[in-house]
Parts: structure tokens; sequence; C-alpha cells
């Protein structure tokens, strides 16, 4: 028996920009423009599905209204509806958002609250697409402040079941559950590292698992680089993510981690 464990269902997950940055004038055409054209990449880069949102849960971030979220997102999501049928997965936590993804052509819905703010799983239930549950401790203001956990990964599996049982018992369906530990959400890269050697046990609850690391606070520590130089770093993370047994890699970078990953199911053909 090999010591990794690849799922045959391994895809990557193109993460698309739409808050806007710095360079931008902050027009709205403008920034719909630019995030259509970044999405029209991921997919010719060979993306397997989109994940859009329109609210930064980078550490310390602020909190952005409904209209605002939904202005930076639906347009977005109805614009690639016009030429692709890619899936689209919502990243949000909050239920009129949702709403509207769905309606313009969304068809999953990841938490990074895991459905925990008010009207969630009721609104997640009720739409009847996939779910990413994904954990995370505080909120994105406070969770870099002090993360605390006496044993991560035991702590993090309880929360997800936890989770899991909460969404089952709103009527979401076991099959559209997806789980992932939450890497950097409310974690020191002690605990990072750690959820990471151990990710093979989060395949135990039997559903499909997530997991994030692309361009992460984790590998800038680790290397002592900035953002903008933490390729290598992230193919590395993808690819130990992907032998442990991942099933859905969020990342940025689509066109490197397909490289990358192509080798990993190459060696997943030998060993199924
Ligand atoms: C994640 C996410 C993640 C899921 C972000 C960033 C921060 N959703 N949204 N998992 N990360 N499910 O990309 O650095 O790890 S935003």
């Amino acid at each position: 028996m090999p010591a990794f464990s690849i799922s045959p269902q391994l895809r990557i997950m193109g993460v698309v920009n739409t808050t806007p940055d710095s360079f931008s004038d902050g027009g709205r055409f403008d920034s719909l423009d630019a995030a259509l054209a970044h999405a029209r990449r991921l997919i010719d880069e060979g993306a397997d599905l989109l994940d859009i949102g329109g609210e930064s849960s980078r550490p310390g971030a602020a909190e952005v209204d409904v209209a605002t979220e939904i202005q930076r997102t639906v347009p977005l999501i109805a614009a690639i509806r016009e030429f692709s049928d890619i899936p689209i997965s919502i990243d949000t936590s909050k239920p009129e958002v949702m709403h509207a993804a769905v309606a313009a052509g969304a068809g999953m819905i990841n938490s990074i609250w895991a459905l925990r703010r008010d009207g969630a799983l009721a609104a997640a239930a009720e739409l009847g697409v996939p779910v990413c549950l994904m954990h995370m401790q505080g909120t994105p203001q406070t969770m870099q402040r002090e993360p605390r956990y006496d044993d991560v990964v035991a702590e993090i599996k309880t929360f997800l079941g936890e989770r899991i049982d909460a969404a089952l018992a709103a009527g979401i369906r076991r099959e559209n559950i997806v789980v992932d530990p939450g890497f950097g959400f409310g974690k020191t890269i002690e605990h990072n590292l750690r959820l990471l050697a151990s990710l093979a046990e989060f395949r135990e609850f039997g559903v499909p698992l997530l997991a994030g690391l692309s361009r992460k606070q984790m590998i800038g520590k680790i290397l002592d680089k900035p953002v903008d130089q933490r390729l290598h770093g992230s193919l590395s993370a993808a690819v130990i993510a992907a032998l442990l047994g991942a099933d859905i890699l969020r990342v940025h970078d689509v066109a490197e981690t397909v490289d990358a990953i192509k080798i990993v199911r190459a060696l997943g053909q030998v060993v199924a």
C-alpha cells in the first residue's frame, strides 16, 4: 500500500479576484471587466471550478455589506454564464448573497463560517446546492491575534463533525457537503503544518475535502517572501495536500497547479 491516497476526483478550484485593488481606479465597470478577464483566464488555464467572493476574508479585513457583495459577484457570475458552464462557487456567509448568486448561476456555496451566520443553514438547505463547511477560529477581524488549541487536529475534526450534523439537521443532503480545515483561519504556522500533516484524517467524514493553501501567510512565513513570490511554495503545498487525499484544491495560480497536479494524477493512475 502506498503511503499516500490520491483522490480519483481531484479538482482545481480557481479563485477569482473581485475586490477592487489599489491599481484600479474604482469604476464599477472596470472592476467587472477585470474580474471577467481573470475568470476567462482561469477557465482557459484548466480550472475545474471557480470560487467567486465579494468579501475579503484576509486577516484583519473589514466586513462588507450585502449590496456591495452582490454588486461584486452577481453580474460577474451572470457574465461568466454567458460563455461557460463551469461550476461556480460563491464564497459568502450571507443568505441574501447565496440566493442572488445561485439565481445568477452559482452551483455551490463556500462558507468560511461553516454556515454559522444567521439564516445561512436554512438558505443553503433551501437552495439545495453543495456547500463547503470551513473551520475558522474567531472572525476574520480577530482570528490571527492569538490562535489557541490544545489539539488542533482533534478540535477541528470535532467542529467539522458538528457542522456536518447541523447541516444534515437543516436538511442539507450528505452528498452536498464538503469540508475544509481552513488553513490560516485562526491558526499559527505550527497549527497549519500539523493540520497539513494530518490532512488524510479529514477524509474520515466520508465527504469531499477541500484545501486552500495558495499564497497563504504560512507559506510566506516559511519562505520569508511576500504574497507575489509564493508560487513555488504554494505548488509544493498543493502537491502535498493532493497526495494526502484532498479532493478540491483552492488556488490562485491555476495553470501552474494544473501541471503539478498532472504529475499527482499520473501517480494516482498507477496506484488506483
Ligand atoms: C479559503 C477560503 C480556504 C475555503 C479563503 C485566501 C483567503 N475558502 N476563502 N478555504 N481561503 N473554503 O485565499 O488567502 O482556505 S480567502
